[in-house]
């Protein structure tokens, strides 16, 4: 369907959800394309041959304009409205356990992405906590937890290649989860327009072993240390709003 590469373990529901709804779509739309091009030859201007005039009020055509709605509706929307409704409960309604997932908060803010990583503790707001900008780094085959709220103006979070998306907003902690199934490097994009350089919100998000996610942030640590001005504006946007 042209999307960028699936890294993730549920983004192929949303691909096959897409995928069914163009193919349910376009067999529609050629059946009616098919229906007006046999009208067109059938009902064509011949000599001798007068016009006929309808109000299609009459029983058949009632009966042909329901049962028309009836295959649309349960061929189409029913259908699309089940499946997306699985999609929907794999994507975003079961949430991994915190105990268990790899947690991290992302702050956006005009035009950059604030990381924080919670360290060794497990926890947000202690000494050992590490907030970088731009760059995530996520284990492969663990499911992947993401606190989001915005330092200013509505963001969205975007991970094309995990088929993620959520909106990130000032005042409210909004939640988004994934599991990567491939290492590699991929790409953050805001998808809100939130300001004049929206297009400058770029961030990547590697995906690597335990062993190599949990190195880099200890070395990351070490060399740039934990921003604690960052904490402590989200601690306040936390107080304000809970
Ligand atoms: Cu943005």
């Amino acid at each position: 369907m042209g999307f960028p590469e699936d890294a993730s373990l549920h983004g192929h529901l949303l691909d096959r959800l897409y995928g069914h709804a163009f193919w349910l779509t376009l067999a529609a739309f050629l059946a009616v394309v098919a229906i007006l091009g046999w009208c067109l030859v059938r009902y064509r201007a011949r000599p001798g041959r007068l016009p006929t005039y309808t109000h299609g009020s009459g029983r058949g055509a009632l009966l042909l304009s329901l049962g028309l709605a009836f295959a649309v509706f349960v061929g189409i929307d029913l259908n699309l409205a089940l499946e997306d409704h699985r999609v929907f409960d794999a994507l975003v309604g079961t949430p991994p356990d915190p105990a268990k997932a790899f947690r991290i908060q992302v702050m956006p803010q005009q035009f950059v992405w604030n990381v924080r990583y919670p360290g060794e503790d497990g926890e947000f707001g202690t000494d050992d906590d590490l907030t970088t900008l731009n760059q995530i780094h996520v284990p492969a085959g663990r499911p992947v937890l993401v606190e989001l709220r915005s330092m200013d103006v509505v963001h969205s979070f975007f991970l094309p290649h995990f088929r993620i998306k959520q909106d990130a907003l000032p005042g409210l902690t909004t939640r988004a989860y994934f599991q990567a199934t491939k290492t590699g490097t991929y790409e953050v994009a805001c998808a809100e327009l939130c300001g004049l350089e929206h297009y400058r919100m770029r961030g990547f998000l590697h995906v690597g072993s335990e062993e190599e996610v949990a190195e880099w942030i200890a070395r990351t640590r070490e060399e740039y240390g934990a921003d604690q001005e960052l904490w402590r504006a989200w601690t306040r946007m936390k107080r304000e709003s809970d």
